[in-house]
């Protein structure tokens, strides 16, 4: 067969009877959906169910679990936990599907990470290796906003750069470059040379068109012209379809354990960069007060006793002690404070490294790059996120609870900064 042959093994009118050709002979392949709340991934799966069951529109059922989804808002249900689903095309090839709970969930970032745990732990349980990730986002969404944004980076943090080549992302919701709005400044750069689809999900528009069709003061003209959409919209999806499984056929399957030995390491780096951080503030808070001490002293305005209390060691006591007269002792006590400032400045110096060489190493594993950037994401995410609970009458505890995370965050990136 010649290469250009391989290249194109699928086409529109086998998918719709549900045969998919592996231009490399494969018999099964892993593919991994990911993406912010809402974009699409559950209808995804859906639409590729329905296709590889040789369903028109009309004959389009929900294939997913549905107790696994729960009600978001009438039109959107979310996926609760990471599920795989297997779908054998006509033509006997197993597809291995896992659909994942979406991120930049509302409820928070610790809801976020609750879902980065649950998709690496269903990936250690269930998935041996993976051929292709699929980054779902909305393509209609302009600017490509802080949320898809922030996803993107999360998500391109659980994937080694190992897997680079086998990311690709599905614009929903645009079936045409002619109304695609994305601003590609704002795709992580990692994720810049992903393959990149189309899709205005049929499977989605024909959900809407039974909703709307039973609806009062609809005309059967109105009706048919949605038939005709949906029938159009099939058909760019098949194309796209071909396309897709053309390119997995082209991709090597990776093993999962570099994502579990990733996420598992990005997760430690993380502890301790936290840690590091929380000392080095420590260390250089008592420099801070140490330092005011030793001013003070200078204005002799306080009882011997007062500073003594900053340097409670044996080693400074048994100094103070040989100190026969208080002129004697003051003069101790500010060689003993002089030095304490330095150690705890050299303290300082030696986590600052540590967090520079953690950050260095972060970025070494991690498709995303910077953990700084990460944070800053989140950070500009929680904003916004505050302004929305805040506007849709959230109990003000809840909003708290976010403001304090905000804090936090914004705590550790300017430390992180400072290291950098
Ligand atoms: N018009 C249109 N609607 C879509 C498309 N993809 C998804 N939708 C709709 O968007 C909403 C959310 O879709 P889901 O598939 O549940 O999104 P999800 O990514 O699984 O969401 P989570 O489970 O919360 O992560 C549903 O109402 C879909 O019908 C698309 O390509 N075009
Ligand atoms: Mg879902």
């Amino acid at each position: 067969m010649s290469s250009s042959t391989q290249a194109c093994a699928n086409d529109p009118a086998s998918l719709r009877q549900g045969i998919v050709r592996s231009p490399s002979h494969r018999f099964d392949y892993t593919v991994l959906l990911v993406g912010e709340t809402g974009v699409g991934k559950t209808s995804f799966l859906s639409l590729l169910a329905n296709i590889l069951a040789g369903h028109k529109p009309d004959e389009y059922v929900d294939l997913n679990d549905p107790e696994n989804e729960q009600v978001g808002s009438p039109q959107h249900s979310q996926t609760k936990a990471a599920k795989v689903y297997e779908l054998t095309t006509k033509n006997g090839i197993l597809l291995r599907i896992l659909d994942t709970p979406g991120l930049s969930d509302m409820r928070g970032i610790e809801q976020d990470e609750l879902h980065k745990k649950d998709i690496a732990q269903k990936i250690i349980s269930s998935i041996h290796t993976v051929d292709a990730i699929l980054i779902l986002a909305n393509g209609t969404n302009p600017r490509l906003g802080f949320a898809t944004s922030y996803a993107l980076t999360t998500l391109a943090s659980i994937f080694p750069r190992t897997l680079a080549k086998n990311i690709g992302i599905v614009f929903t919701n645009v079936m045409s470059p002619l109304s695609w709005n994305i601003d590609e400044v704002r795709v992580p750069e990692e994720l810049r040379a992903a393959r990149q689809f189309l899709l205005d999900n049929p499977a989605a528009l024909q959900k809407n068109l039974v909703r709307l069709s039973r609806k009062e003061g609809i005309s059967p003209a109105q009706v048919a012209k949605m038939h005709e959409v949906v029938a159009e919209r099939e058909q760019v999806a098949l194309d796209m379809l071909a396309e897709l499984f053309d390119w997995l056929g082209t991709l090597a399957p990776k093993p999962t354990k570099d994502i579990i030995a990733l996420y598992e390491q990005t997760q430690a780096i993380e502890q301790s960069t936290t840690n590091a951080l929380a000392r080095m503030q420590a260390s250089s808070e008592h420099q801070r007060k140490l330092q005011q001490v030793l001013e003070e002293m200078k204005r002799e305005d306080q009882d011997i006793a007062y500073y003594k209390q900053h340097v409670q060691d044996h080693v400074a006591a048994e100094r103070l002690a040989r100190a026969t007269e208080a002129k004697e002792a003051r003069e101790h006590l500010a060689d003993v404070l002089r030095e304490r400032i330095d150690e705890s400045a050299r303290e300082v110096q030696a986590y600052t490294e540590q967090v520079a060489q953690l950050a260095a190493a972060y970025s070494a594993l991690a498709l995303s790059g910077s953990l700084a950037a990460q944070i800053e994401k989140t950070v500009v995410l929680l904003d916004y996120n505050i302004v929305m609970m805040r506007q849709t009458g959230q109990p003000s505890e809840f909003v708290t609870r976010v403001m304090q995370s905000r804090e936090n965050m914004q705590m550790k990136l300017e430390m992180l900064k400072k290291t950098q």
